[in-house]
């Protein structure tokens, strides 16, 4: 059998080439936009009008676009969950870009602190002191995987900023609710807001992040603009985007998905690569991105973190704690 294995520098050439070609004709529409006069502010390209403070931002070298191979911009752009929006993957590029509105929006600090609080969001991340960019893996639970270079912010930041008291032992994270602008939000079936939820340590573990763009440009509304959570190391419907509130609590709070279905997702919802869903494995992922070099690769427990997580876990039984 015949394999050949693609060179570092072609696979790094492949996805600039494809976020070069992207840019352009994202430029020209933006340049034709422009040209077409005030119709324009209502058609700009996606993110134009979300949270801008903070870019450029500085890559963080610990997690470098070097080491992984980012999917191209139009495909993290284009294949989304975003229930908020629909359930197909192309829905929330659509319909989160028809009237729904990321700026102005606040993000309100609550719950067991010594410094509750309301902020702006590019209030928030000026003060939090600008940007950094991090390349990290992203594996939905539903087996399939991209490479994301986010900007943001680390959430243990915002963590010491909120300053918790002893008794805060979680954090819990609402998304936004607006049922007239999101047409998903009109059928209850989920149970909006959408809510997740972290332990402290996990909140401030080092790898944690607070998202507010991707490829250096501020968050696109169907990637939950304009603030999101990372957690690389665990699937991504820990990543609750469109975030309004984050409370500090006493009690680990029940997530919109182990509320739904506790049999098939839990609290924790770590990459594990040895536990598998009840309706299908988690030892490989499809990689998305098209192109002669997509296809599977085997899952890595925690993601590829366990390094910096596993830590987190001992004494834990993973199979149970999913
Ligand atoms: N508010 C909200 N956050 C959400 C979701 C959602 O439906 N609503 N979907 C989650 C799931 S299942 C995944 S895989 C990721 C997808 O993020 P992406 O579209 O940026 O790749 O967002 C997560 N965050
Ligand atoms: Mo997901």
């Amino acid at each position: 059998m015949l394999i050949r294995t693609p060179k570092d520098w072609e696979l790094s050439e492949s996805s600039a080439t494809a976020e070069a070609v992207y840019r352009l004709r994202n430029r020209r529409e933006f340049l034709k936009t422009l040209g077409a006069g005030l119709a324009g502010v209502a058609l700009a390209p996606h993110g134009l009008l979300a949270a801008t403070a903070g870019f450029p931002s500085k890559e963080n070298p610990l997690f470098p676009a070097s080491a992984l191979k980012p999917t191209a911009y139009e495909f993290i752009t284009s294949y989304n969950n975003f229930y908020e929006f629909g359930t197909g993957k192309d829905d929330p590029a659509k319909y989160a870009n028809r009237g729904w509105k990321t700026e102005p929006w606040t993000v309100e600090l609550a719950g067991l602190i010594r410094a509750p609080a309301t902020f702006d969001v590019n209030a928030l991340v000026a003060k939090i002191g600008g940007l950094e960019q991090r390349v990290y893996r992203h594996r939905c639970v539903e087996a399939w995987s991209m490479v994301v270079p986010w900007d943001g912010f680390p959430l243990a930041k915002l963590v010491a900023l909120a300053d918790p008291k002893p008794e805060a032992k979680f954090l819990k994270f609402t998304s936004f609710l607006d049922p007239k602008n999101a047409v998903g939000q009109q059928d209850s079936y989920l149970g909006w807001p959408y809510v997740e939820g972290l332990r402290l340590d996990e909140a401030v573990n080092e790898l944690a992040f607070i998202a507010t763009g991707i490829y250096g440009k501020p968050l696109p509304n169907q990637n939950g603009a304009p603030l999101r959570l990372v957690t690389p190391w665990k699937y991504g419907f820990k990543g609750i985007k469109s975030i309004v509130k984050i409370e500090f609590t006493d009690r680990a709070p029940l997530n919109t998905w182990q509320r739904l279905a506790p049999n098939e997702y839990g609290f924790y919802a770590n990459v594990n690569p040895q536990v598998d869903h009840p309706r299908w494995s988690q030892a490989s992922e499809r990689v998305i991105g098209g192109g002669i070099f997509a296809g599977r690769q085997t899952t890595l427990m925690f993601n590829g973190y366990e390094k910096q997580v596993a830590g987190l876990y001992k004494g834990l039984d993973l199979t149970q704690n999913y």
